[in-house]
């Protein structure tokens, strides 16, 4: 240990060296100034806008490591039980002004920008989002890290380190155009690298069978090639305590041991080639949302970080413990889908191979750590790989994965003999041209707890995913709605309506959410509803300005702004949005009176750069928006595609939203985040009943939530009666003009044929049933336009979806996983 006291110098304090620890704004400038100086090396006249924001974010950093470090030692001490959150991605947006909201030094920081002539808004803006995640499963990881820090939960988050997060969209002549996402480029002030917990990580090899000393047979799994993986740790600061806990994300970098035996075979130009080869693992995160694209390099990535992250686990609890007997009571590891399934097998070796443990006792302490949490319904999501590419990248976890399954199907056959088609379906293995892995199998019987993410969800996934699952072991089934953290997607996001709130309701509201139902009896208050009014209105201002400056249209703030915020998906339905748009200009340009209320359509969405049905619908939107846009005829209508949709650009988004476009075909939104984030600003919501849409309507009222569309069940009865979208084509005359006019090339006349494949599937398939609910939605938005013109009624709705959004923030989502999955306890770092 390093000696504090010298001779001649009486010991400093932690918090007496106030220029890194002072919270108040003369503090926070001299912490800025001494960063500008010894970590920029600038002096302040030099120092660029990006120098400053690394000073700042440096400072700010400073001000969280010394509770970074008392919360590790408080964990440690206290020797509690820790969550593992394992998760292939995270969509942690920006840092700095989260942590300035989070840590309480706002406004210090403010004023002492202000003092050196900095404006602290467009220093925020120059951080680059860190989008390690795709969309809502990305995001909600990054909202669970904000509430078990707030909660003071021992809570850990383990990743990768994409070298490039989601990518960078373009839009060009109406197509998007990806590039890179070179988050990294400038530097990253957050993170810490921890070269001295690296991990080595074996891929390739073959395993040999030994009969060991007492007579038990034991593997080994040897050969192959090695990769190493470095830890970078990223402090996540609770709101308003003095918790800091860490999210642990692994770099892939070649080893060295292994450079140096082709090194001095002299064969220096391979050496430095297969070293490309290791580091390729963490370069990039695949684009993919709610699809599985089965590449060999996916899997690598999955089981290079959870590789890591169950050594870094067993490495930690092997400090403080001589077996392994406590295990499941000092660890609880949650799957966020089936992506870091093959934590499962990894845990079983570690533990029956390394640590030598009888089958049964690891099986006994793998079941008790992990708990599961399903994401999706649809079938192409599912993921499964190849046993062949399992055989040579992972084999002895192919062999752990066959001996799991042969004693599960045991299971199974007692429990229902004779009944073979059942252990097809149950098997870990399916059995076909190609014999395929099922993670989700695996994941399911790996694990005490299984959980969907919305009410609805959970219901599909126990009677339609997995119901000999649900059937075998119905008391591992279990609900946990999804929710969003308020700090970030309020206080941070809409610091006009969080002013508003704690005018009328007091402080306190941001760590108990709840506490917002107070604003109930002030929607009857006509003052609270015109100061509601003006939030919005200033909002929307804000918002237009910016499209303004991005895209060159001027959007009326007086329109009612509609907004669909989302991945590109065609169970999404945006094409039903992008039709109804069609619908509304066709009647205009026929009689401008029959629009009820101006309307600004918003859209926002990436699609997967491989998926061609998706990255037409964009080319449809921008299509119809010029069209639209420049039509003098009908001013009262706007369709804007806003490009590069992610988290910085949904925080300007959202406080802006009248109306949140929740339009997927029921059944196949297993819960959608974005639902909870725009209710939350005040945004009414235009829904089917799917995923976490029910559970908004149940709690705002079915009068305050503008209900349309087939249910789920309707929705398979529709497809099981033989759904023809022909007929529904050939009856509604508005939807068949619509369909005709994209068909006629009129919003591309450089190529007359390019929505063709848009054309054909809606009407010769319509698999998400875009036809069907038409009629209805096109009702619906009717209701829409009518309800904005009782100006003190819709604002009494919005207030009231705001009063009744509390159960949606992720706090209470991560106090259900922590009470009834994880038994973690509350452990609050003292000051
Ligand atoms: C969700 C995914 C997903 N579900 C595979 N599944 C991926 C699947 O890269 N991949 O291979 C990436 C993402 N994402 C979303 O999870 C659901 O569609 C939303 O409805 C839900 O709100 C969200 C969080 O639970």
């Amino acid at each position: 240990p390093l000696r504090l006291q010298s001779p001649n110098s009486p010991q400093q304090s932690e918090e007496e060296d106030v220029s890194r620890t002072g919270k108040d704004p003369v503090n926070v400038r001299r912490g800025f100034l001494e960063h500008v100086r010894y970590s920029r090396g600038k002096n302040p006249e030099t120092a660029t806008a990006h120098d400053r924001f690394m000073a700042l974010s440096l400072a700010v950093r400073d001000r969280l490591a010394h509770r970074w470090v008392k919360t590790a030692r408080t964990y440690y001490e206290k020797d509690v039980k820790r969550a593992y959150y394992l998760s292939a991605e995270y969509l942690l947006g920006r840092a700095l002004g989260n942590n300035l909201i989070n840590t309480g030094m706002y406004e210090a920081a403010e004023q002492a920008m202000r003092e050196v002539g900095v404006d602290l808004t467009r220093l925020i803006e120059m951080e680059p989002d860190a989008g390690l995640g795709n969309g809502g499963l990305g995001r909600l990881a990054a909202c669970f890290l904000d509430s078990l820090a707030t909660l003071a939960y021992p809570g850990m988050g383990y990743g990768i380190r994409y070298e490039f997060g989601i990518f960078t969209q373009d839009i060009v002549d109406g197509y998007q155009v990806e590039r890179a996402d070179e988050w990294l480029k400038f530097g990253n002030p957050w993170e810490i690298v921890r070269p001295e917990k690296a991990v080595p990580v074996r891929f390739f090899g073959r395993v040999e069978h030994h009969q060991g000393a007492d007579g038990q047979r034991v593997a080994r799994w040897v050969g192959g090639k090695t990769v190493v993986g470095v830890p970078f740790d990223t402090p996540i600061a609770g709101f308003g305590n003095n918790t800091v806990n860490t999210l642990r994300l692994w770099q892939a970098r070649a080893s060295e041991e292994f450079d140096l035996l082709l090194f001095n075979a002299g064969d220096y130009e391979r050496s430095v080639v297969e070293k490309n080869d290791s580091e390729v693992i963490s370069k990039v995160l695949y684009p993919n949302d709610a699809f599985q694209a089965g590449k060999e390099l996916r899997l690598k990535q999955q089981y290079f970080f959870v590789a890591c992250s169950i050594a870094d686990i067993v490495r930690r609890y092997l400090k403080t413990h001589t077996d392994f007997k406590d295990f499941p009571n000092k660890a609880a590891i949650q799957l966020n889908d089936t992506h870091p399934a093959i934590a499962v097998a990894e845990l079983m070796r570690v533990l029956v191979d390394e640590k030598r443990l009888p089958w049964d006792e690891a099986w006994h302490v793998t079941q008790g750590t992990f708990g599961y949490t399903n994401h999706t319904l649809l079938a192409e999501a599912m993921e499964k790989w190849p046993a062949t590419l399992f055989e040579r990248l992972l084999p002895r976890h192919l062999e752990i994965i066959y001996e799991i399954n042969q004693r599960f199907l045991r299971q199974v056959q007692i429990r229902y003999p004779f009944d073979l088609e059942r252990m097809r379906r149950m098997s870990l293995v399916e059995e076909g041209p190609e014999k395929m892995i099922r993670m989700a199998h695996l994941a399911v019987v790996g694990s005490h707890s299984v959980n969907g993410v919305a009410a609805l969800h959970t219901d599909l996934l126990r009677r339609d995913v997995l119901p000999d699952f649900a059937s075998m072991f119905p008391e591992r089934f279990n609900n946990k709605t999804n929710g969003v953290t308020p700090r970030r997607w309020l206080t941070w996001c809409n610091p006009r309506l969080s002013k508003l709130i704690t005018e009328r309701i007091g402080k306190g509201w941001e760590t108990n959410l709840d506490r917002l139902r107070e604003l109930e009896p002030h929607a009857d208050d006509a003052e609270f509803r015109k100061a509601f009014r003006e939030v919005k209105q200033q909002n929307k201002q804000d918002l237009a300005q910016h499209v303004k400056d991005l895209r060159w249209v001027n959007l009326d703030p007086n329109a009612i702004f509609d907004v669909q915020i989302k991945r590109l998906h065609e169970y999404k339905r945006q094409l039903l949005n992008a039709l109804h748009t069609v619908v509304l200009w066709m009647r205009a340009r026929r009689d401008p009176s029959t629009i009820i209320h101006p309307r600004a359509f918003l859209f926002g969405a990436k699609a997967a750069p491989g998926y061609q049905q998706a990255k037409l619908i964009i080319r449809l939107i921008n299509g119809i928006a010029e069209v639209v846009n420049s039509d003098a005829g009908t001013t009262g209508l706007q369709v804007v595609f806003l490009p590069n949709y992610r988290v910085s650009l949904a925080e300007r988004i959202i406080p802006a939203a009248d109306v949140s476009e929740q339009i997927s075909t029921a059944g196949m939104e297993a819960s959608g985040t974005g639902n909870m984030k725009l209710m939350l600003n005040g945004a009414l919501t235009l829904g089917t009943l799917d995923g976490a849409n029910v559970e908004i309507r149940e709690a705002v009222g079915d009068e305050n939530f503008f209900l349309f569309g087939l249910t789920a069940d309707e929705v398979i009865a529709r497809k099981k009666a033989g759904y023809r979208p022909r007929e529904v084509y050939n009856e509604q005359l508005e939807l068949r003009e619509a369909i005709d006019l994209i068909a006629s090339g009129f919003f591309s006349p450089e190529d007359k044929s390019l929505f063709k494949p848009l054309v054909d599937g809606l009407l010769e398939e319509d698999r998400y049933l875009v036809l069907a609910d038409f009629a209805s939605y096109l009702q619906a938005q009717e209701e829409v336009a009518r309800a904005y013109q009782d100006t003190e009624s819709w604002t009494r709705k919005c207030i009231l979806n705001v009063a009744r959004a509390g159960i949606f923030s992720s706090d209470r989502t991560i106090r259900q996983y922590a009470e009834e999955i994880w038994r973690v306890k509350q452990t609050p770092v003292e000051s």
